[in-house]
């Protein structure tokens, strides 16, 4: 084609563009449409550049558009329910109850019950909660809602650490972070290297309906799986890293360069699975090393410099490499 004749592009898609007012309707993210419900209202008390508070207002947003706002969530205790509800305020414009710290996915299957009783087939539940809630209290609850293939999408914002009550350890940590229970001193610094769990994983041994992860660098990706969710009935789990300036030591205008590399090194694998089998992955489009994602964090700091770990942050990055093959999330052809 003449290049004088080449259509004038206002925008593109296809890249890390988050929404654009000018792309067809249908190609918009929710955020975009001035019509969302604005789920988590401003006003709350995150943090600056806090991951969890974007990733719940991207995920609840698509899940109102999803049941045409026939909605409820149930949140655990953490981060995200002391900063949104500080009594007798809340920044939730939905129906929004809070549960203990490690019985959201009961209750949310208790109200998912209820609302079948009541002869409401088309009001929808979530539960939501941080990784501590999910993978270590809420555990068993959450176990029992999948076995059970309860009608609820539980959301897990994994900060990585028990954020709300001061940055302690909790089994979504990554091995050589530093934490308040992880105390960046001593011949190994920092969480233990073979200890923690994959709860997405876990999630897929149940065979449920849907299990994926996401990450607040892909806002788009994310939405999609929300609604894909909430097309589905049964027990689903969705799993969003969300990074936290404040546990993390990280920069607060950096929340979304960090997801990206934790997807960019392989060390957060993004992908979807039915009923125990992965049915998508999100490929690695510039594979970098995981020095690349490790040194902006000053929870990672004991690793570099004179005394730092080149041994340890070998073993990190044989984790992410491991995930690339696991997970096949380089495309055939790119280098090893
Ligand atoms: C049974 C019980 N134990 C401990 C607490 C104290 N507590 C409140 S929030 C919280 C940490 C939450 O961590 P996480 O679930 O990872 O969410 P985040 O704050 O990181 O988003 C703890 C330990 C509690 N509320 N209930
Ligand atoms: S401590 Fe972390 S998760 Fe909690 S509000 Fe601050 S940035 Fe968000």
């Amino acid at each position: 084609m003449d290049t004088l004749e080449q259509p004038v592009k206002f925008y593109q898609t296809g890249t890390f563009t988050v929404g654009n007012r000018l792309l067809a309707e249908d190609q918009r993210s929710v955020q975009a449409d001035m019509h969302r419900t604005n789920s988590l209202n401003s006003g709350h008390r995150a943090c600056q550049g806090c991951g969890e508070a974007l990733g719940a207002r991207y995920a609840i947003d698509a899940a109102m558009v999803a049941t045409s706002n026939q909605l409820i969530a149930v949140n655990a205790t953490g981060c995200l329910e002391v900063f949104s509800t500080p009594y007798p305020e809340t920044s939730w414009q939905i129906p929004w109850i809070h549960s203990l710290f490690g019985n959201a996915a009961a209750v949310a299957s208790g109200v998912a019950a209820a609302q079948r009783a009541l002869g409401r087939p088309n009001v929808r539940v979530i539960a939501q909660g941080g990784d501590g809630g999910t993978t270590d209290i809420g555990f068993g609850c959450l176990s029992g809602m999948f076995e059970r293939n309860d009608d609820v999408l539980y959301i897990c914002y994994d900060n990585e650490a028990y954020m709300n009550t001061g940055v302690q350890r909790s089994s979504a940590t990554p091995p050589a972070a530093r934490t308040a229970t992880t105390m960046a001193v001593g011949k190994r610094p920092g969480a233990e290297f073979g200890k923690g769990k994959n709860v997405p994983l876990i999630a897929m041994a149940h065979e449920i309906p849907y299990v994926a992860t996401a990450t607040v660098a892909d806002l788009h990706d994310l939405e999609a799986k929300v609604e894909h969710a909430m097309g589905l009935h049964g027990a689903r789990y969705l799993h969003i890293l969300v990074p936290c300036p404040l546990g993390w030591g990280s920069a607060s205008h950096d929340t979304i360069r960090l997801a990206r590399l934790a997807r960019e090194t392989g060390l957060f694998p993004v992908f979807e699975a039915e009923r125990g089998e992965v049915t998508r992955v999100t490929k690695i489009r510039r594979r970098l090393p995981v020095e690349e994602y490790l040194r902006p964090q000053r929870r990672f700091a004991h690793l570099f410099g004179a005394n730092g770990h080149p041994e340890m942050l070998a073993q990190l990055q044989a984790g992410a490499d491991r995930n690339i093959r696991r997970f096949g999330l380089l495309d055939e052809g790119a280098a090893p």
